[in-house]
């Protein structure tokens, strides 16, 4: 997906305000996640794979919190063999969703399979009779205290033996590995192109807004919602996918 130039954090700023998924940031975001989020095409490119083993034609598909829509792209990459399924794609920023409408034109789904852009807060959509559902790197976005409550909402709403895939920015319980991990994190932006000004005024933009768990956290709640299988299946440096299965019903 084509996408601007990252330069929001670049010139220096009398106060840096909290991030937001504004205009600004949608104009920018291919760009900006691909030189911020280790591994993002890898993430997506097994979401496409794990799509085409798990979502199952005439059911639903979800993907939360979905910005300019790349892991829905990638899950109609996944599922060309499949029919009639409706992917519902939300996100609470209105500027994030008027560019995904574009994609959609743009890349169009076809062979029975439609997308649903949504805008709105993940908390206030009802979901059923779900096969797949995404949450890639959004949870983190959102209070602490209502993130068991959306998990167990995704357990719900999936089918039995339908996968739930979640990607988190994680952190390490232990501060020597912390700061070893997301030190080479900061040498990964580095490299990918930001200054040193631009990636300390993006940290300070997110500091009340982006609260990370540990990837233990986010594996007791996966259980404790009722997914009994569950895993990593991809990290690199701090960013974390996993993968849930809700169990067949015997
Ligand atoms: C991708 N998944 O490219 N309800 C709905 N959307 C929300 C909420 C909420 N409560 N909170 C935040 N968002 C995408 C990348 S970006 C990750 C996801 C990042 C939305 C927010 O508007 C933004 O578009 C997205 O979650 C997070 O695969 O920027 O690091």
């Amino acid at each position: 997906m084509e996408s601007m130039p990252d330069h929001i954090f670049s010139r220096k700023l009398e106060t840096v305000a909290d991030f937001r998924f504004d205009e600004n940031v949608a104009s920018v975001f291919s760009d900006m996640i691909n030189r911020s989020v280790p591994g993002y095409a890898d993430i997506l490119r097994g979401i496409s794979i794990f799509a085409g083993k798990y979502a199952k034609s005439g059911t639903n598909i979800y993907d939360l919190g979905c910005s300019l829509g790349g892991a829905t792209f990638s899950v109609v990459d996944g599922i060309r063999e499949k029919k009639d399924i409706s992917i519902f794609s939300v996100d609470s920023s209105e500027a994030m969703i008027a560019r995904f409408r574009q994609n959609i034109e743009k890349h169009p789904a076809g062979n029975g399979i439609a997308i649903h852009p949504i805008c709105s807060d993940i908390r206030d959509v009802r979901m059923s009779d779900a096969s797949f559902i995404v949450l890639n790197f959004t949870l983190q976005f959102i209070e602490r205290t209502d993130r068991q409550q959306i998990i167990s909402s995704l357990y719900d709403a999936l089918i039995p033996g339908g996968m739930l895939v979640l990607s988190e920015k994680c952190r390490e319980d232990d501060d020597s590995m912390e700061r070893i991990i997301s030190g080479a994190h900061l040498d990964f932006k580095k490299r990918m192109g930001y200054s040193d000004l631009e990636i300390s005024q993006k940290r300070t933009a997110l500091e009340n807004v982006m609260k990370t768990d540990r990837a233990a956290d986010h594996l007791g709640r996966l259980r404790t919602a009722g997914f009994s299988e569950a895993a990593m299946w991809y990290r690199q440096f701090n960013f974390c996918s996993f993968i849930a299965v809700k169990p067949e019903v015997r």
